[in-house]
């Protein structure tokens, strides 16, 4: 059993009952030249993220624990984006439209992808999801049920979206979850502490917060 000093309380988890599960961190939403740029969004918010995050993913690699990317995204041919994701914020350009990194959170486009530093290794699943929760309108609770996971340590982008959504989507479903907080970013710094507040406030009521070297060194223990 691991141990990881967290808020509200420990959070205890057996490895190979645990998944990580990383959640949207493409080019698209965190490099430079991507989507949230040009949305006048400054990326080295979430890109901070991305050196813990893969500390943290190596350990969980080399624990073999379950490791699970998700990303956000449509059809090619947009069959599956509703018309109020499509017409929401008035962009000039917006999702399934040309954008710096090709067409804008459509699969199979370069922006869409994982960046570099965290690329999946061969065999790790890799979730498509079109809306903003990993488990609407996807087999991630099929995949996590089938291989006795109860437990998910959540990283990713961004907090108070994707993050938050997925983290309350799982707590529903009975997992509990533990959110690293120098593992996930938001392109508001008032809504990162605010969406990590929300999550461990009366009692963990959507889950955990810790950081990457609280969970290294529980992990390291185990
Ligand atoms: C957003 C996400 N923010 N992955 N997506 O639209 O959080």
């Amino acid at each position: 059993m691991a141990k990881v000093d967290a808020e509200p309380y420990e959070f205890d988890f057996e490895p190979k009952r645990c998944a990580l599960v990383i959640i949207d961190m493409q080019r698209d939403f965190v490099d430079p030249g991507g989507f949230g740029e040009a949305l006048g969004n400054d990326v080295s918010l979430l890109r901070k993220a991305i050196a813990p995050t893969k500390k943290v993913l190596d350990a969980a690699r080399k624990r073999n624990m379950l490791v699970i990317h998700t990303r956000e995204g449509h059809r090619q041919d947009l069959s599956d984006l509703p018309q109020s994701k499509k017409l929401r914020g008035k962009l000039k350009a917006g999702i399934g439209d040309p954008g710096p990194m090709g067409r804008i959170l459509v699969r199979g486009e370069y922006g869409h992808d994982i960046v570099d530093e965290l690329k999946p290794a061969p065999g790790e699943p890799v979730v498509d999801k079109p809306g903003k929760g990993a488990f609407y309108a996807t087999d991630l609770d099929s995949m996590l049920h089938n291989r006795g996971i109860r437990q998910l340590v959540v990283c990713g982008v961004t907090t108070e979206v994707c993050v938050n959504t997925s983290v309350r989507e799982a707590n529903d479903r009975g997992y509990d979850c533990l959110v690293l907080e120098d593992c996930v970013g938001s392109y508001f710094p008032e809504f990162q502490v605010a969406a990590l507040n929300m999550i461990k406030a009366q009692g963990g009521i959507f889950g955990w917060v810790s950081d990457s070297k609280r969970f290294l060194a529980g992990l390291a223990q185990a």
